[in-house]
């Protein structure tokens, strides 16, 4: 579809998948491209395709979650009834794409854990928001109250808008290039800090040097108009019906516009890389000349 992609030809969640598109798909991953199921669907049922409404979305979240682990949706506004048919959709996709993550990829399997499934139905465009939540702007993911301690963040996305309407992204410069010019302009962690945010709960978790460079390279990006517009990018549309893997905490992306995707998030420990080498840890640690978790 474009340099920044790669197209495999999957076009069920119950695939079985040749050793020869694994490799590819690994290795198009974890070098930082995204993967593009050009006809992945998922199917909705009747009663499914009616929580497709932005009005179901609390105005004080950005989507509506769930969480596998603990079974529960967050940030609904829906009768008992639509969270039933809601929870059956979301985690039927949580399900699914772990399914379609273990068979591209056996080697992650051990790995993986599964993160919050998101179902987004809010139109991105004219959609308001701080510089810092706002998407529109090209950053590699990094979350204030989410360090990840090195682990990679692995999203998957199917646009699953009921009109055809594509989701459009913008993808922009390789990480190491965001690096060399993101690195310098960060300042290091200040000494104690992190125990604080911890201890105040702002944090889930102490916040590692790694969480701390890659949140600022995450603001410096968003933050600099200039950059947005002059930097080396690519528009990209995924079609409904499409799908598509991506380490976001390494590619840089921006979502566009679009209403109604269903997105599960994979963290990965980079240990359990195919080659650990690509990792943003790697790369940063390779930078600052010193260990970050
Ligand atoms: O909703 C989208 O299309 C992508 C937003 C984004 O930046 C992300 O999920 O990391
Ligand atoms: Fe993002």
């Amino acid at each position: 579809m474009n340099q920044r992609s790669e197209t495999l030809n999957i076009s069920s969640w119950e695939a079985v998948i040749p050793a020869e598109m694994q490799n590819r798909a690994s290795e198009a991953l974890e070098n930082g491209k995204i993967l593009y199921f050009p006809s992945l669907p998922f199917s909705l049922s009747q009663e499914e395709l009616l929580l497709l409404s932005p009005e179901k979305t609390d105005p004080k979240s950005k989507n509506i979650s769930y969480d596998l682990q603990q079974d529960r949706v967050g940030g609904a506004l829906c009768t008992e009834e639509e969270s039933r048919h809601l929870k059956t959709m979301i985690s039927r996709y949580a399900h699914q794409s772990r399914r379609l993550m273990e068979a591209l990829i056996p080697h992650y399997s051990p790995y993986l854990f599964q993160g919050k499934t998101s179902l987004r139905t809010v139109e991105i465009l004219g959609r308001r928001a701080s510089f810092r939540k706002d998407d529109t702007r090209l950053h590699v993911d990094s979350f204030p109250s989410n360090p990840v301690r090195g682990r990679r963040i692995l999203r998957m996305f199917t646009n699953i808008n009921p009109d055809g309407k594509p989701r459009v992204w913008r993808a922009g410069e390789p990480f190491d290039d965001v690096v060399r010019k993101m690195g310098p302009r960060t300042s290091s962690p200040i000494p104690g800090t992190a125990l604080l945010l911890k201890l105040l709960r702002i944090t889930k978790g102490v916040r590692t040097p790694y969480d701390h460079y890659m949140l600022q390279i995450h603001d410096r990006m968003k933050r600099d108009l200039q950059y947005q517009k002059n930097v080396p990018q690519e528009e990209i549309q995924f079609p409904a019906g499409s799908s598509w893997i991506v380490y976001t905490d390494q590619v840089s992306h921006a979502a566009m516009s679009g209403q109604h995707v269903l997105e599960q998030t994979f963290y990965m420990p980079v240990n359990g890389l195919r080659n650990p080498e690509t990792a943003p840890l790697s790369v940063l640690e390779q930078f600052f000349k010193r260990q970050l978790v």
